[in-house]
């Protein structure tokens, strides 16, 4: 049996002395890349010809040894499941307990975080990814054929049902949602993006990470966001591109307006050399935008996109963004609005945005009924209520209100409820969203409280909700209530809930 490479790695052999990634450790090129995610493939293989979609967990910070293991695991044949490297043990365990995974690949620096399981393989990534400088590409036995059609990754987002499910992606889903992007924001090999997003969603491995190595692009790494490093990234003038969520924008905004007045023009100036810089994840407040532009010289482009679906509109990189809207469909996906009713809805007429198309995921991994019930008609029902004005969607809200979207991460409130609920102290409680400029929304609990017992002191609470939940979900904004304001249903009144924060001084409302 000849190898037949997956289209990405294919492509990485048409660039192969091309620097591929840089990182805290180094550049690595294309060849570097080859070489190292063929050593994982054949590590995790053993004796097997193929992993035949076998998962393959991996708590790597983003790097030169993410991308390898990514790649080793996909010219196994198996499916690559990232895990976040903010988590707590409580959800990584969650990820593992349900992706099933034959094996788990985990920096060294991150070992005592991923527990022993008994039939799973725990591989260190530094002794996988070890790359020979200068070493030629040895290909020995084949490695297994992967067909596009076969899954290829599987992403945890939070649905409206309490804790998170996997998103499987297929080869073809993955590539398809690239050739739209790489087309529509015309990458090309001379492109230099700067990564500072989180290896476990879709805006950072699909839009910057994997976009620029199908493009034979240059993607240099910070292991997470910093705002001065970014800052100082910027400033050398050599990148292209940069693609980050709104909340990115505003910590770069604040800092520009708090540092002197010659380092700015060096930041600014550093910007004006990108040829693009996009938004998304989250909605980006027109004011927002229209202080970037002042500081950039850049109009954001902003587009809009999910997990399940990659992404699906987006502002022009050609001709006029407008403020406050997220374009049009991108190429190779169809978008449609629909009404309550199921009626399709006209321009001007508010309806849940609809997306068909290769760049939609296959199923959420062991979920057969939550997959068929996401899908009308063949289309994949988002829960983003949109209205079309003069020929571009503009996104108006969600229909769940159980959906929080915070620095640009999906959360879901009833899965913080569950474990606010485990809480000694709590008799019950309810989450919201509550609007924020930097983060988009705060997660706020409102809390009823056990009588007799009394807030638990600010720190011992947060540290208890940090081991059970990833840094984002844990609420930032507390209110005590007697009781929780319900319909004649009994069923608890999220927005009463917010209006209770609203009247509150949040000064008043315990921040955390
Ligand atoms: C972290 N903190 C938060 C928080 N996240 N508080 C409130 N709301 C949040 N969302 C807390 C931390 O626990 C910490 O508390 C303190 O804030 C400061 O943390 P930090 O380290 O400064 O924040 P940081 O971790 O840097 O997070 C900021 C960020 C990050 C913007 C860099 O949120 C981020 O990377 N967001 C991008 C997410 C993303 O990629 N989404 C794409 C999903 S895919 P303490 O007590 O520890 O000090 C998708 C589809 C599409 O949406 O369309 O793209
Ligand atoms: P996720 O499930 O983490 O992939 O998040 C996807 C969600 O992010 C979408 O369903 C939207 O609610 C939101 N989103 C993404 N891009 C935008 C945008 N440009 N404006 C508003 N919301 C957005």
């Amino acid at each position: 049996m000849s190898e037949v490479d997956l289209n990405l790695v294919a492509r990485a052999r048409d660039h192969i002395a091309r620097t591929a990634l840089v990182d805290e450790e180094g550049s690595f090129t294309f060849a570097d890349l080859l070489r190292a995610s063929e050593e994982v493939a054949r590590t995790l293989l053993g004796d097997r010809e193929d992993l035949s979609e076998d998962r393959v967990a991996f708590l790597v910070p983003p790097g030169f040894q993410y991308v390898a293991v990514q790649w080793g695991i996909w010219r196994a044949g198996g499916i690559a499941v990232p895990m976040a490297v903010s988590h707590p043990a409580r959800e990584l365990a969650y990820v593992l307990e349900d992706a099933d995974p034959v094996a788990v690949i985990v920096h060294s620096s991150m070992r005592e975080r991923i527990p022993d399981t008994q039939g799973v393989a725990v591989w260190s990534s530094g002794a996988l990814t070890r790359a020979e400088a200068g070493a030629e590409v040895v290909l020995s036995d084949p490695l297994p054929q992967v067909a596009p059609s076969r899954r290829a990754m599987m992403l945890y987002t939070s649905g409206t049902t309490g804790r998170p499910k996997g998103v499987v992606t297929t080869h073809a889903n993955i590539e398809a949602q690239v050739r739209s992007l790489v087309g529509a924001w015309g990458w090309t090999k001379e492109d230099h993006i700067l990564l500072v997003l989180p290896l476990h969603h879709v805006h950072g491995i699909v839009n910057v990470l994997t976009c620029a190595l199908w493009s034979g692009a240059r993607c240099s790494i910070l292991p997470a966001f910093v705002v001065e490093e970014t800052w100082r990234w910027i400033a050398r003038g050599e990148l292209t591109l940069f693609m980050a969520v709104p909340t990115i924008y505003a910590r770069l905004l604040t800092a520009w307006e708090q540092t002197a007045p010659g380092e700015r023009e060096g930041w600014s100036a550093g910007c004006r050399r990108m040829r693009l810089m996009v938004s998304g994840s989250a909605a980006l407040p027109v004011s927002m935008l229209e202080r970037w532009r002042d500081v950039s010289g850049h109009t954001l482009l902003e587009r809009y996109g999910m997990t399940e679906i990659g992404m699906a509109l987006s502002n022009p990189l050609e001709g006029e963004r407008r403020p406050g809207f997220v374009g049009c469909p991108l190429p190779e996906v169809q978008v449609r609005l629909v009404g309550e009713d199921g009626r399709l809805m006209g321009a001007g007429q508010p309806g849940e945005i609809e997306v068909r198309g290769d760049t939609v995921f296959a199923e959420y991994w062991r979920r057969p009924e939550e997959t068929v019930s996401s899908f009308r008609d063949g289309w994949f029902r988002t829960g983003d209520i949109a209205v079309i004005e003069d020929g571009a969607y503009r996104i108006l809200g969600r229909s769940s209100v159980d959906i929080i979207k915070t620095g640009g991460y999906k959360v879901s409130a009833l899965e913080i409820e569950e474990v606010l609920r485990t809480h000694p102290a709590v008799a019950d409680c309810a989450v919201v969203g509550l609007p924020d400029a930097e983060w988009g929304e705060r997660v706020g609990a409102a809390l009823v409280l056990v009588p007799g017992e009394e807030v638990p002191g600010d720190d011992a609470l947060r540290l208890w909700l940090k081991e059970r939940l990833a840094p984002y979900k844990v609420p930032s904004r507390l209110l005590t209530l007697a009781e929780l304001p319900r319909n004649a249903m009994g069923k608890v009144v999220k927005p009463a809930v917010r209006e209770r924060f609203e009247a509150t001084n949040p000064d008043a409302a315990l921040a955390l």
